[in-house]
């Protein structure tokens, strides 16, 4: 099949993940593509992005670490948002470290109570406790993380052993995570290069139940698979921007056109490009629309 130019919709019956169903679904049923890179530093702030860019956003991203007022109840705010206006939270948290051996947690103390103790094994990585655990206790809240390859598929597993086994404390039912690799960066220099990302493509391929896509460039391709068997992955792309071509630290931008039609990825992220714009609904309908028609234009609708 050629996933290119076919519909969101379409597309979310070639996966098993439920995150990436989700996703799939929530950009057609809402038209858009857009995604905010919220990097603010307060709660106030961040809540404020969420509830004025939500009508218009499929993702809403954070970097929770960088937020200097955290407490429990700006996550109970956040997911509010998040059904309030129909949105998934992308916790940008980059997880890059092993599956290291460590002494036993000492799991009723540190764990967020709908996390059930059982995958937290004699041999818990590293991973497994920065998703799980510490202040922020990204899985218990945000739909979507993701994570360098760099250390290998342990990372992979470690994440999955946490994001696939949450149960809601509410309900009781699954609340299934997904994973996205980074595949690329968009600054100068990253080291992303030669065949780092294809090395990326095949672990996703072998990891499929919880890997739904990539955080990169382009949309890629395994070289030597069967045509017609080729999996489907979901590309979320930073480095967007309509008005400036970077910035003084290295970051490199493109258009919506560029990154959806041309390059053949999913959603656009953009930041400062929208909360930094004078007027922030005027910016988030244009980003909006613009990511929007180059993703009809790409289906050839
Ligand atoms: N980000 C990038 N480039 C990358 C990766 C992440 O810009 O390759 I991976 C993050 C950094 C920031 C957001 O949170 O995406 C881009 O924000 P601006 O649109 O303000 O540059």
């Amino acid at each position: 099949p050629n996933f290119l130019t076919m519909s969101y919709t379409e597309r979310a019956a070639h996966h098993t993940n439920q995150t990436a169903k989700d996703l799939l679904t929530l950009m057609d049923r809402k038209k858009t593509n857009l995604s905010i890179a919220a990097d603010v530093v307060s709660k106030d702030a961040l809540l404020k992005l969420a509830d004025t860019f939500g009508p218009y956003i499929c993702v809403f991203k954070t970097h929770i670490d960088i937020i200097t007022d955290f407490d429990e109840d700006l996550i109970t705010q956040l997911k509010a948002l998040s059904e309030k206006h129909d949105f998934l939270i992308f916790e940008d948290r980059k997880f890059a470290d092993i599956g290291k051996k460590q002494n036993p947690p000492s799991q009723t103390s540190s764990l967020p109570s709908n996390i059930p103790p059982t995958p937290f094994p004699q041999t818990g990585n590293t991973v497994v406790h920065q998703y799980a655990s510490g202040i922020y206790k990204i899985a218990s809240w945000s739909h979507i993380t993701n994570a360098h390859p760099i250390p290998g598929e342990g990372i992979i597993k470690g994440l999955a052993s946490v994001g696939l086994n949450l149960f809601s404390p509410t309900t009781a039912s699954p609340l299934s995570r997904g994973l996205l690799l980074l595949a690329e960066m968009s600054s100068a220099g990253a080291l992303t290069t030669g065949t780092y990302p294809s090395q990326a493509y095949t672990m996703a391929c072998k990891n499929r139940d919880f890997v739904f896509g990539f955080i990169g460039q382009r949309r890629l391709s395994s070289e030597g698979t069967e045509e017609g068997d080729e999996p489907d992955f979901v590309y979320l792309t930073p480095g967007v921007q309509m008005a400036s071509k970077g910035d003084d630290l290295g970051q490199q931008y493109r258009t919506p056109e560029e990154v959806v039609l041309e390059s053949g990825c999913d959603v656009i992220i953009v930041g400062r490009g929208l909360y930094g714009a004078k007027d922030s609904k005027k910016a988030a309908e244009e980003y909006r629309r613009a990511g929007w028609n180059a993703y009809l234009k790409r289906i050839g609708m």
